[in-house]
């Protein structure tokens, strides 16, 4: 039996697509991307759309979704992308919803992608998410960037009209 060492990168050019990376590992190959793209090779590219309506959580989703996308997740658990979009889109004061929420099980915080939280796909301000309000009413259960809290994450109240972060997959 034989084993060559793998060397899929120079012996396939442009295996990574849209200025990808092509790192050569033991058994194959990994495609590291540029901020806005994803996928095995790099493929996908994410484009984001600023909100500039205000709407309630479960509407801001809607209109994403009919755009052809969501609420922004990808964008938001990747820490270089969010800080670009904070940096170039956000308009200082606004709040801006994205696709995160413990609707679902209180305490339990899903992206609208289905990937759980992390403590390293996350950005909470600290004390937050800290449901505030239940026991009056219902809780905290979508969450927002918050202008006040340097747009780091805070959970909010789905029923309060904001701006969003919608993403889309281009291709
Ligand atoms: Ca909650
Ligand atoms: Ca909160």
């Amino acid at each position: 039996m034989w084993l060559f060492e793998a060397n899929f990168c120079s012996a396939n050019d442009g295996l990574c697509k849209n200025n990808g990376t092509c790192l050569d590992t033991i058994t194959g190959y990994n495609c590291s991307c540029k901020m806005f793209y994803k996928g095995e090779h790099c493929e996908q590219e994410l484009y984001h759309v600023i909100m500039t309506t205000a709407r309630i959580w479960g509407y801001a989703r809607i209109y994403c979704q009919s755009i052809g996308g969501d609420l922004a997740a990808w964008g938001m658990r990747n820490a270089t992308v969010r800080n670009s979009i904070i940096d170039n889109l956000l308009r200082p004061g606004s709040i801006y919803l994205i696709g995160l929420s413990d609707l679902d099980q209180e305490g339990v915080w899903k992206y609208v992608d289905g990937v759980a939280m992390t403590t390293n796909n996350t950005d909470f301000a600290i004390g937050q998410p800290d449901n505030y309000g239940s026991g009056f009413g219902s809780g905290q259960d979508c969450a927002w960037l918050y202008p006040s809290l340097n747009f780091q994450m805070d959970d909010g109240w789905c029923t309060q009209y904001a701006l969003a972060i919608c993403e889309r997959i281009l291709n």
